[in-house]
């Protein structure tokens, strides 16, 4: 923007009328201006300006905004407004500031009684109630304009036009947040001034948004409107203490967690602890999923939503940058997700719906949005709902559970552990499960034993759904083979890294499983997905096939 300040030493010409007549003490040449390139009028003007008095006998005394309101008559020539400065301007506000002895009057411009939208001034006044500046936007010459300021249409028509407005781009709006509220203004669009209302509608579902409408008053068209939702950066500690920056929406002087920059959003609540099982049929049923994560001000302080919130950010950047992949259902769907479910409790879920996170019981687990590999795996398993859709028992169960844990162990990329950094928090070198050597971390129901990392060691009994958790293992100890490769079982396998692994399995879960999948079809989809991309006799094909021969699946 082009910064220019033009000195003020116009001849004073006194066309004082109202209340300042036959002035003196007015100090012209103190005065500064840098004038509105558009309007022609003063942006703003720093005065040494003194209300003229009748006499000298008589001490008169007016109010700060009968001062304001003279000064702004003694300017209209600047302002090139023909009438009293108490037809062309209204006050809003006045605050004074007791330390600096100074005053501040909010004015807003009007024609007819009807403010002008974005024409707003303040007019400062010091101690001796001189006035020491002007600052805002007048528009001018407002009578040759030839507005008409009779409304046709009713504030309530005009707040119908809006919802429909609202609804044919949002959808459905069961129940706006406020009543929508109807005002009217003179708004000027594409350099054409006209009365409008403009109708304020604040809405939550199907989609968060804070919508203007300027509606002409007397044809009912909609003249203008946009979002005044805001997207802004906050900040925030995460569970171990990280400092993150993420991003919310700042909403009629609050923040909340509402990412609008992903997708069709990702918004985080907080569920109060509520039971999970409670909880889980609340959110499945009535689509409540605990209370708004708030702030005043742009720090949150509630470390287990700031990285829930962060990290489902991440995910899903993983999935747009690496398979672009528009969130869970590749068509934008928001991600919810919600903390504090249930006391204490040691786990996390998706339950078709949302995200759900415990705070853990701070001995086996902290809470477990922390870590971002967890935020990865419950996604994928939306992902895989909306995809393959494997049955979540037996071999398909475990082999749902294998591909959140792979793809989670993709997004978290460091190491080949699950849940490390939210796991037995104080212990080193320990995680949920890894990917890496399945058998080093204990087997949930034979203490003697690690996770089975080969076909001939299937835990085949019913607990845990057939040990959907438990026989993941087999198959993450193949895709860590891909990527990784070595020597399993005797059987040697050459490594084609991760970049290679995680688009093979996204292809096989996307494209070939299906609802029934086992462990065979597994290795074909995955065998297949690398001839897709790589070629028949491409090094990822045969380390696809050398892995599953590791570990036992023909
Ligand atoms: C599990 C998801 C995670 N939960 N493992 C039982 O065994 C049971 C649940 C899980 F995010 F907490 F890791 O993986
Ligand atoms: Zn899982």
């Amino acid at each position: 923007m082009k910064k220019k300040v033009v000195s003020s030493t116009l001849a004073l010409t006194l066309a004082l009328s109202g209340l300042g007549i036959g002035a003196s003490s007015i100090h012209a040449d103190d005065s500064e201006v840098k004038m509105n390139e558009k309007y022609g009028t003063p942006s703003y003007i720093i005065e040494n300006w003194e209300m003229p008095k009748f006499s000298s006998l008589t001490k008169q005394s007016h109010s700060v905004e009968d001062i304001a309101l003279s000064y702004l008559n003694y300017q209209k020539d600047k302002f090139k407004l023909k009438g009293n400065s108490n037809e062309n301007f209204k006050v809003i506000d006045t605050q004074k500031d007791e330390k600096a002895g100074t005053s501040h009057v909010r004015l807003t411009e009007q024609y007819k009684g009807v403010p002008i939208y974005g024409a707003h001034q303040t007019v400062t006044l010091n101690e001796e109630e001189e006035v020491k500046a002007f600052f805002g936007k007048v528009v001018p010459n407002m009578d040759e304009k030839g507005i008409d300021t009779t409304a046709e249409i009713s504030d309530d028509q005009a707040i119908e036009t809006a919802k429909a407005s609202i609804e044919k781009e949002i959808g459905e709006v069961e129940a706006y947040d406020a009543p929508p509220s109807s005002e009217l203004f003179i708004y000027e669009f594409d350099g054409k001034f006209q009365l409008t209302y403009l109708v304020k509608a604040s809405t939550s579902d199907p989609e968060p948004g804070y919508f203007h409408y300027f509606i002409n008053a007397q044809t009912g068209e909609i003249v203008d409107n946009y979002n005044a939702i805001d997207h802004v950066k906050a900040f925030g500690e995460g569970v171990l203490g990280n400092k993150e920056m993420f991003e919310v929406t700042f909403q009629e002087g609050d923040y909340y967690m509402f990412d609008g920059t992903r997708g069709d959003g990702v918004h985080t609540f907080d569920a109060l602890n509520m039971e999970p099982g409670w909880f889980n049929l609340f959110s499945q049923l009535l689509g409540y999923h605990g209370e708004e994560v708030t702030s005043g001000h742009k720090y949150f302080g509630d470390a287990a939503a700031v990285d829930a919130h962060k990290n489902a950010g991440i995910v899903y950047d993983y999935f747009k940058e690496t398979f672009n992949r528009d969130s869970y259902d590749d068509n934008g769907a928001r991600m919810i997700s919600s903390v504090h479910v249930g006391e204490n409790w040691n786990n996390a879920a998706w339950n078709g719906v949302q995200m759900m996170y415990g705070d853990g019981d701070g001995e086996t687990f902290i809470p477990l949005s922390g870590a971002v590999d967890v935020i990865g795996h419950e996604l994928t398993h939306a992902v895989t709902d909306r995809s393959a859709d494997l049955v979540y028992q037996d071999e398909p169960g475990a082999l749902n559970e294998s591909l959140s844990d792979i793809l989670g162990a993709m997004v978290d990329r460091d190491d080949w552990w699950m849940g490390e950094d939210i796991y037995t928090p104080g212990v080193e070198g320990d995680g949920l499960r890894s990917l890496k050597d399945p058998s080093q971390v204990p087997h949930p129901f034979y203490p003697d034993r690690g996770y089975p990392d080969h076909y001939s060691e299937l835990y085949t009994g019913e607990l845990d759904n057939g040990g959907v958790h438990i026989n993941s293992s087999i198959n993450n100890k193949a895709a860590y083979l891909v990527s990784e490769g070595g020597t399993h079982y005797d059987v040697e396998v050459e490594g084609v890294g991760r970049e290679a692994t995680e688009q093979i399995y996204y292809r096989a879960l996307t494209k070939y499983l299906t609802a029934t999948s086992d462990f065979s079809m597994m290795r074909q989809a995955a065998i297949q997905s690398a001839i897709d991309l790589y070629g028949e006799n491409s090094a990822e094909v045969s380390s696809v096939m050398q892995a599953y021969d590791a570990v036992g699946v023909e």
